[in-house]
């Protein structure tokens, strides 16, 4: 490798353009560093992180404590795969059944992976535990969800771009419309096994839901034998001020999925979080990943819980949240049609006639904020759960200068 080629900002984006897939559409800016709540580019310009890597982040940049465990771990083993046994996925079973209340743990990599096993396992569940019949096994699932890029997971996506051009798909999921439980109870049969749902639908453009629709949605599972499987990839671990957004609503869901900030950024791991009812019908070569569980994975994620506790990161991203939720709301831009939020997971949206989102992300980005707009009229704002008051207080400054390109 030349380690002394020097490259600017367009050669980097020239190379992409010519070599990579074309599947993003990325700002223009190349980060070359990582610490805490900022991040900095090639040519050294700092700036503070509101995206998170979608909320993989949510303990902050290159933090000291996972880096360590990290390190230390991949010098002692990194794989085995799980055709043997290693010292630290019982422990991460330990301490994530311990954080989170489960009793059982099928450990994955990414987030698709997660949503896609325990789809398998509600299956399953469904034909040997309440007695669907074989392959009439039925989800339901919400418009606008956001749950992967699988061929499953896209093929019951309502997001034509997602979509379209993918199929043919796998039958056996029914949309009905997020935050409408009456809608659920219509749509389940004797044949539904599961209704999967996001607490807070994040790529949709952080749409919180009626209050209480949890709970009825609770109650109408369990009354229903259909299993509640909440994919917590986005909300979990903090982000929205609570470990779990279930949380918020005082309910327990049958399956939970959390990744992304599961390994604070530093590597890609997901979980399936249940019980002995639901995991308990996966027997011995019927799922698995070469990856899944790996020992540097686990030790990763050990330490990225710990420090998201012992750090006191969830308690944070519920005052931070609130401090930046009502600094917005604030905001006197004839632009701005709503601001809404949870925790650290906030959204301002445009006026439809305002032009888009993208160009207060690109006058944010000039001003040494990096966020990303969801959809076309909506900004979201996301930073690591570490955020200070003063970095909350200097963030609502900029995002007030920046309307003014409205
Ligand atoms: C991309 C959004 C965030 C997720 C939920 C499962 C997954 C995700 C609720 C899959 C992933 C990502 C992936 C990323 C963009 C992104 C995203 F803008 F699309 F909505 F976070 F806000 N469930 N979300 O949000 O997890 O397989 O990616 O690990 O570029 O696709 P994954």
């Amino acid at each position: 490798m030349n380690t002394s080629r020097v490259l600017q900002l367009s050669d980097y984006m020239a190379i992409e353009h010519q070599l990579g897939a074309h599947n993003y559409k990325p700002l223009d800016v190349v980060l070359s560093r990582g610490q805490g709540v900022y991040v900095w580019d090639t040519d050294g310009k700092r700036y503070l992180d509101c995206l998170s890597a979608y909320s993989a982040v949510n303990q902050g940049h290159c933090h000291p404590r996972i880096l360590e465990a990290l390190i230390d771990q991949a010098g002692r083993l990194s794989l085995t795969s799980r055709a043997f046994r290693n010292d630290q996925l019982p422990l991460f079973y330990e301490e994530i059944c311990a954080l989170t209340g489960s009793h059982k743990v099928l450990p994955m990599n990414s987030g698709a992976e997660a949503v896609e096993s325990a789809i398998k396992a509600v299956r399953k569940w469904g034909y040997q535990v309440k007695g669907v019949p074989d392959g009439e096994a039925e989800i339901v699932v919400c418009a606008d969800n956001f749950h992967g890029r699988t061929i499953a997971i896209v093929g019951f996506s309502t997001d034509p771009t997602a979509r379209q051009g993918f199929g043919p798909f796998a039958p056996g999921f029914k949309a009905i419309p997020f935050g409408d439980a009456d809608a659920l109870e219509a749509a389940i049969s004797p044949n539904t096994v599961g209704f999967l749902v996001e607490p807070i639908q994040g790529e949709a453009g952080v749409i919180i839901p009626p209050d209480g629709y949890l709970r009825r949605v609770r109650e109408i599972c369990t009354r229903n034998k259909v299993m509640l499987i909440l994919d917590e990839i986005q909300t979990g671990l903090g982000r929205t001020g609570t470990l779990l957004a279930e949380a918020h609503e005082g309910i327990e869901a049958d399956v939970t999925l959390i990744g992304k900030a599961l390994a604070g950024g530093f590597y890609p791991i997901s979980a399936v979080l249940s019980n002995e009812e639901v995991l308990g019908v996966l027997q011995p070569g019927e799922h698995g990943s070469t990856f899944g569980g790996n020992p540097l994975a686990c030790a990763v994620a050990r330490m990225a819980m710990k420090v998201l506790v012992e750090e006191r990161m969830i308690e944070n991203a519920q005052w931070m949240g609130e401090r930046f939720l009502f600094g917005l709301q604030a905001l006197n831009h004839g632009v701005i049609k709503d601001v809404r939020g949870r925790g650290l997971l906030i959204a301002m949206e445009l006026n439809e006639d305002a032009g888009g989102a993208r160009k207060l992300t690109e006058a944010l980005m000039a001003r040494g904020l990096l966020a990303k707009e969801t959809h076309t009229h909506t900004a979201r704002f996301a930073p690591p759960l570490i955020i200070t008051a003063e970095q909350v207080d200097w963030a609502l400054e900029e995002i007030a200068g920046a309307l003014n390109v409205y």
